[in-house]
This record gives C-alpha cells, structure tokens and sequence, in this order.
C-alpha cells in the first residue's frame, strides 16, 4: 500500500464511505453530463476496486464522451443511459458532480430508496449524498480516491494506478494548474511507483486529437492578431472553415503568445452567428465579458452567442475585453 500519512487531506473521514462500500453489493456509479478525464477515470477506479472485492459495479453516463477514454481499462464497461431502466438501483456512487441535477439523464436510475455516496472535490458541491465524501484541498476525485482507496488497503495494480493518475493529469493539466498542491505530486509519484506509465497516459489524453482539429487550429491560428497594446489576442473562423474540424482547442493558442492577458475566438457556426469561447490569465475575468452577452462559463474560461456580421462581433467583445483588461490593469 503506497499510503502515507503526511499525504492525506486534513480531516476527512473515510469510514462512512467504506461502511457504505462494505455494505451493497450491487452498484451504479456515475458522473456529471459530459464527463471529463477526472470523472471518467474515477468511474473506472470504483469499476475495479469494487471488482477486486467481488461486488457487482457498472458505469452509466447521461451520454457517452467525445474523446474516448479508451486506453483506459474496462473502457468497455461504460455505458450510455436509457430513457427506462427498468428498475432503480440500490446503492449509487456519483463522482467528481457538484449536485444531482448534473448527472442529467442517470436521474431515472435513481429511486426514493436509492442510497448514494457522493465523491467530489467541487467547492460548491451540495452534498446530496447519504454519505459524502467530498474535499475541496485534493486536485481532483481521483486523488481524493486514492486517498479512500489507501485506507482500504485496496490494492494499486497497474489498471488502478493508471485510471487514477490519467484523472489527476486530466484535472491538474499535468500538474500545471494552480490547484496542484505538493500532495499531487507526491500521489502522482506514488501512482507512478504502482506502474502507471506517465508518458503513455499524457500521450493518450492529449496527443490523439482529430486531423481535423489540428489543421482547424491552424487556420485559427493564422487569423490571430492583437489588440489592447497587445493583451488581447483575436481568432476567428467563417461558417466554410468550421466545417475542417473540431475548434474547441484553437482560442488556447492566443494565449501563448507574451503578454497577452485575454484570448478570443469567434467562430461562425452558421452565417451572421457567432460562438466566441474566451480565455485568461489571474488578472482578467472572461466569465464577466461573456456574462454580458448572456453566456457564462468560469472567470478564466467562458463562451457566449453572437448575432452580427464578423466585424460588429469583434467589435462588441473587444469593447468588453478591453475595459475588463484595463480594470485589472
Ligand atoms: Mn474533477
């Protein structure tokens, strides 16, 4: 067992959860609607530990994700929700979901009686649960699992290292962001120990990206230009260069470039509508800037909708982005 003391979080209680583990037999494990790698491999991770201990356990999602996490083990053991289970499930474990209503459409697998055991590290996380065990201190649920899983003396073997260590890396932008604490990295190194293989899992999360997504990035990229003595960077895509591929990833690259404190896209999903996904550093919140056209998203990443031709567009958002950068100027 690769658990040390000096690694757990402060004060969190793991016995509800074990007696909670120890007493069902039978379990549904879900996550929130368009589940990411933390999610995903927290799912996984309760698949296996379950398995070890002979209880039947299965994944349902509200939908199945877009980039298949499929180099993961028991991939195959995720399912997508029907619209009529049937029947409700007995003992349910939702992972990495701040509240109910976010798991969508698993709601239907959910009776009066279902007992649910609620695993989160979401600040604002509503504790829903019978039992919760939820830490805002941990990086993601994965690590907050390892450190449940430690006290169960559970065994790490390669698969259950390896869903663990990709939901870190998933949430912690290979412990790049600000939410990774030293413990991270000391269960991240642990996890290692186990045989999770670092450079495969951050080549399968991250290098697998779609041909298209890559060429649509680089049109993205040739349209970007700089605004606000060189703090705001500007993409854009017409309606015919959307169809190359997948965008999602493009506004990324305008923060690359130094000195840039806010980054914009705008993409033309269909002619005179404009999708703009924005992006920053500490000092200026886009999550405001899109608010202000009806979207919203969080302080560093945001999105809203556009009416306009490209140039009215631009325009607005650069109005917004630029009092917003010199605000926190
Ligand atoms: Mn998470």
């Amino acid at each position: 067992m690769p658990q040390t003391q000096d690694q757990q979080p402060h004060a969190l209680d793991f016995d509800a959860a074990i007696g909670f583990l120890d007493a069902g037999d039978d379990f549904l494990i879900t996550s929130h609607v368009n589940s990411d790698g933390d999610g995903i491999g927290a799912c996984l991770a309760l698949v296996h530990l379950l398995g070890q201990r002979d209880k039947r356990a299965r994944v349902v999602l509200n939908d199945m994700p877009d980039d298949p996490l499929d180099f993961l083990g028991r991939w195959e053991e995720i399912h997508e929700a029907v619209e009529s289970p049937g029947e409700t499930a007995p003992y349910a474990i939702v992972a990495d979901c701040p509240n109910l209503d976010r798991i969508g459409r698993v709601q239907a697998y959910f009776g009066d009686d279902t007992r649910i055991l609620n695993i989160d590290h979401h600040m604002d996380n509503a504790a829903f649960g019978e039992v919760n065990l939820v830490s805002a201190e941990v990086s993601s649920t994965c690590e907050l699992l390892y450190h449940l899983f430690g006290a169960m003396q559970a065994e790490f073997d390669r698969e259950l290292a390896e869903d663990l260590y990709t939901g870190i890396i998933y949430d912690t932008g290979c412990f790049r962001y600000s939410l990774t604490k030293a413990t991270s990295l000391e269960v991240g190194a642990a996890l290692v120990r186990c045989g999770a293989r670092l450079d495969y899992l951050a080549d399968q999360l991250y290098n697998r990206c779609a041909f298209g997504a890559v060429k649509v990035s680089g049109l993205a990229i040739d349209s970007l230009e700089l605004y606000g003595d060189g703090k705001i960077a500007v993409m854009h895509l017409d309606h015919e260069q959307m169809q190359v591929g997948d965008a999602e990833e493009a506004v990324n690259y305008g923060l690359m470039v130094k000195g840039v404190e806010a980054s914009v896209i705008l993409k033309e999903e269909r002619p005179g509508y404009y999708r703009l996904s924005l992006r920053s550093r500490d000092a200026v919140d886009v999550r405001e800037v899109a608010a202000s056209f009806g979207g919203g998203g969080h302080a560093r990443a945001a999105g809203c909708r556009i009416e306009g031709d490209r140039d009215a567009v631009q325009k607005a958002v650069l109005d917004k982005l630029e009092d917003a950068v010199r605000e926190e100027a």
